[in-house]
């Protein structure tokens, strides 16, 4: 009897169901082509399992959407934002809110308020809107993340932590001024959804205190880092989730959040942020780019879902099968030999397309292609996180990112654990055919954000 596993499980059942369409070969050949083969690009109605993002393609609780009924339509002062408002307080621990559309609407009016031009802004691993806004305002980012992070077979528990010295190295060469903060993710999204452990935490709150620079947090996916924390941290087992995550953000003095993520939500974000001064300036500037500071740009209805979604994401059952969802997949994956970003993260499996293609250099966009061919295989969409997603410098030249990955990235609440195993087989399928697979170029090429809209053709 001992040995007998104890499995987890979903902590929901379901009350309604969405239909999925499935596509034949030629019809998933033909909807590639046109979409320019980047996955992008193709209608959702042509895709059976999606795991582009997990990004606002949560489904929300039976709670969630009787929320939505008490939406407050109110032009100013809806009650929906005084319950967002304590909700945030005392889930997460900041002082003052300012609801926005969505992540990046915060990390604008932020980024416009603290970069000034030549500052440096130090992160753990870039993200793609949150280092286009710091450049937008002027700044330059600098990656400190731990070198650990760069390599996918390196299994350290931590990835997304820190790396202090290089830090300090940058405060020595550049000055405590010129650095308005360090930004700070959990869950390091382009790492392969990878924790920042709470030690390393501390000891950058110690530092930056003594070089009176400011911790920004990217708090999108604060629980799934907390669910790791809790499993792999000294000292941390017996803590619920709800704990870490307020602990994790008492090292921080702001952060920027798109609630599309953790917080269960189709559309939402906010900025939160415990210095006043900071709160003044981007209440006056939500006016300008959202809508006025007690809604940013959201319905009062959406508000009110996401203070419950806020709830519900920090509680332990709900955290520990949303991940065990993602590693079951992992786990299917690496059974069947294909190479994986380690340990598996906690939003998506992201495949090393360098090890899976290793015939097809950078430049023929290897994640790009192998993410055409998974649609091709089955209709599961995924997306290139490479040198397509990297994008280029101010200067013009491509950033050559070390990883080159696709990601599969589950939604919250949305797929079973069959739709987990029809995707294992099908990355499987197209690894044994691997071989027979060429690479792509570039036909067109946004100036911005280039991987949302850019078209491909077969070499
Ligand atoms: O998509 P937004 O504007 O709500 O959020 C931007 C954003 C900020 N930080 C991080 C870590 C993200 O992952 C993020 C958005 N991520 C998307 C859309 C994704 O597919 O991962």
């Amino acid at each position: 009897m001992k040995n007998i596993k104890h499995s987890w499980a979903e902590p929901y059942k379901i009350k309604m169901v969405e239909l999925l369409k499935m596509t034949s070969p030629a019809q998933r050949k033909k909807a590639m082509k046109e979409a320019g083969y980047n996955t992008f690009l193709l209608k959702s109605e042509d895709v059976y399992i999606d795991l582009l993002t997990d990004s606002g393609t949560s489904a929300m609780s039976d709670r969630q959407w009787a929320g939505m009924m008490m939406g407050d339509e109110a032009y100013a002062g809806s009650r929906n934002f005084y319950n967002l408002e304590k909700v945030v307080q005392e889930i997460y621990g900041y002082k003052y809110l300012i609801p926005t559309h969505q992540g990046r609407g915060a990390e604008n009016i932020l980024s416009k308020i603290l970069i000034k031009k030549g500052d440096i802004i130090p992160g753990n691993m870039y993200f793609t809107t949150t280092r286009l806004h710091q450049e937008l305002a002027g700044g330059k980012f600098e990656d400190i993340i731990i070198d650990e992070a760069h390599d996918p077979e390196n299994e350290c528990a931590f990835k997304g932590n820190v790396d202090l010295d290089k830090l300090e190295r940058l405060i020595k060469k550049y000055g405590a001024e010129k650095i308005p903060y360090v930004s700070i993710a959990t869950s390091v999204n382009m790492a392969g959804g990878q924790p920042i452990s709470m030690k390393n935490l501390k000891e950058l709150r110690a530092l930056t205190k003594k070089h009176k620079i400011r911790v920004i947090h990217d708090m999108t996916r604060v629980a799934e880092n907390a669910y790791f924390i809790q499993q792999r941290e000294k000292g941390y087992a017996n803590k619920p989730i709800k704990a870490i995550v307020k602990e994790i953000n008492s090292y921080t003095d702001g952060a920027t959040m798109s609630a599309k993520k953790d917080a269960l939500v189709n559309i939402g974000g906010f900025l939160a942020v415990n210095d006043w001064d900071v709160f003044e300036e981007a209440r006056n500037m939500v006016v300008v780019y959202e809508g006025l500071h007690t809604y940013g740009g959201l319905a009062g209805r959406d508000m009110e879902a996401m203070a419950i979604g806020i709830l519900e994401s920090v509680g332990d059952d709900h955290i520990k099968a949303r991940v065990g969802q993602v590693i079951y997949l992992g786990e299917k994956m690496m059974d069947y030999g294909v190479p994986i970003v380690k340990p598996i993260g906690g939003h998506g499996i992201f495949v090393d397309a360098k090890k899976f293609l290793p015939h097809i250099n950078q430049d023929q966009f290897p994640a790009q292609t192998l993410a055409a061919e998974i649609y091709l295989d089955a209709g599961v969409r995924t997306m290139e996180r490479g040198v397509v997603s990297a994008g280029r410098k101010a200067n013009g030249e491509n950033y050559y990112p070390k990883l080159e990955l696709v990601r599969f990235t589950i939604p919250r609440r949305v797929y079973t654990q069959a739709h987990m195993d029809v995707i294992a087989e099908s990355t499987a399928r197209v690894y044994e055919r691997r071989n027979s697979i060429k690479g792509m170029k570039m036909i067109y090429e946004p100036k911005y954000l280039r991987f949302f809209q850019a078209r491909f053709e077969k070499l």
